[in-house]
């Protein structure tokens, strides 16, 4: 069985590091990633959501922060704000050595794509980590300050705006990366417990990712990142909210009801159940906060039981 995993950051990695255990050493795995947080810092080429997702899945990241690597040292962040850099987004010493990795693959005229597959092999990650796109694609973020670019809006202004509006630059003319429209054919396509508009909509802004997304053979499931009225995490339920939609499982459902065949809600919101299934998808209801390695292989194995 094959199975696709559209992700964004912490909520993608957590589940792709549960479908990578449920699925064992198979090469059954495809993880599409947003690239829409993707900035340059340093010098340095930097895709925040990618290594999110690859050093999940090579057991390294950082659990507590969500991002960055375990045990990490930030002297050269250090040495950089002594030479006058402005240092608010915080890059640790082991993370910069991605960064220029990725930097120097793409200055020599790699895509962003062989980039990402080399950095996958080198840290021992066995699923295919493709980023939905090789081509420029900014998320900007529209606020009553203005258009923030959104490392400015989540890191720098500690995503404390109201959302008005997201885009994603550069969309209309940015391909699909080499493997994503076929990895949109698996047999489950599982769309992460991930923001819906910072994650998952970038994703489907990539012209022909939606249409393969929706007029794929395999089974589409959406898991609400929403429990209990609430992110576990991160902005999503204050943009639900700026942005006129109920914030909850159910308002997360009206915007995958046309995208997907079965939306997973959390045990917590039960009550909700019915509303969903009334929009037309089937309702599978389950403890969907992952936490270590267990919940997320048991989430993953209920996500595959259901194909
Ligand atoms: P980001 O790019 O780092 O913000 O990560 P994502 O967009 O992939 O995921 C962020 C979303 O994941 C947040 O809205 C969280 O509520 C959600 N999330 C994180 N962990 C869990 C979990 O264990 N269960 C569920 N249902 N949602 C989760
Ligand atoms: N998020 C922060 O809130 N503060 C940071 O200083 C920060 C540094 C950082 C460095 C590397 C990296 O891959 C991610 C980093 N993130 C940081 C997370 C980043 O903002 C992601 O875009 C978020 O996870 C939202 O998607
Ligand atoms: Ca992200």
């Amino acid at each position: 069985m094959n199975v696709t995993l559209l992700a964004g950051g912490v909520g993608g990695a957590r589940l792709a590091h549960g479908l990578d255990l449920a699925l064992g050493p198979a090469p059954a795995l495809t993880v599409v990633v947003n690239v829409g947080d993707d900035t340059e810092l340093h010098g340095l080429s930097i895709s925040p959501d990618v290594d999110t997702v690859l050093y999940t899945l090579a057991g390294l990241n950082d659990e507590e922060r969500g991002w960055g690597l375990r045990g990490e040292s930030y002297a050269t962040l250090t040495a950089l704000a002594d030479l006058g850099e402005d240092t608010w987004f915080t890059l640790g010493d082991r993370d910069l050595a991605t960064h220029i990795v990725r930097t120097a693959g793409l200055r020599r005229g790699e895509p962003l794509s062989a980039v990402t597959a080399h950095l996958a092999r080198q840290l021992g990650v066995r699923p295919r980590v493709l980023p939905v796109t090789d081509d420029r694609l900014a998320t900007l973020v529209d606020t009553p300050a203005g258009t923030l670019g959104f490392q400015e809006y989540f890191v720098g202004r500690r995503h404390a705006d109201a959302v008005l509006g997201v885009r994603f630059d550069g969309a209309a003319s940015a391909r699909p990366a080499p493997g994503v429209l076929d990895a949109l054919a698996a047999d489950v396509v599982v769309v992460a417990p991930s923001n819906p508009f910072l994650s998952i909509e970038p994703l489907l802004a990539v012209p022909g990712v939606r249409e393969a997304f929706t007029g794929g053979p395999g089974l589409r499931v959406a898991v609400s990142p929403i429990v209990g009225g609430r992110a576990i995490k991160g902005p999503a339920a204050q943009i639900l909210e700026s942005l006129g939609h109920d914030v909850s499982a159910l308002g997360v459902a009206r915007i995958y009801a046309d995208l997907v065949d079965v939306m997973v809600i959390d045990e917590r919101d039960a009550e909700l159940a019915g509303p969903v299934a009334d929009l037309g998808l089937r309702v599978h209801v389950t403890d969907t906060v992952m936490g270590g390695p267990p919940g997320r292989e048991r989430l993953a194995r209920e996500l595959l039981a259901l194909a």
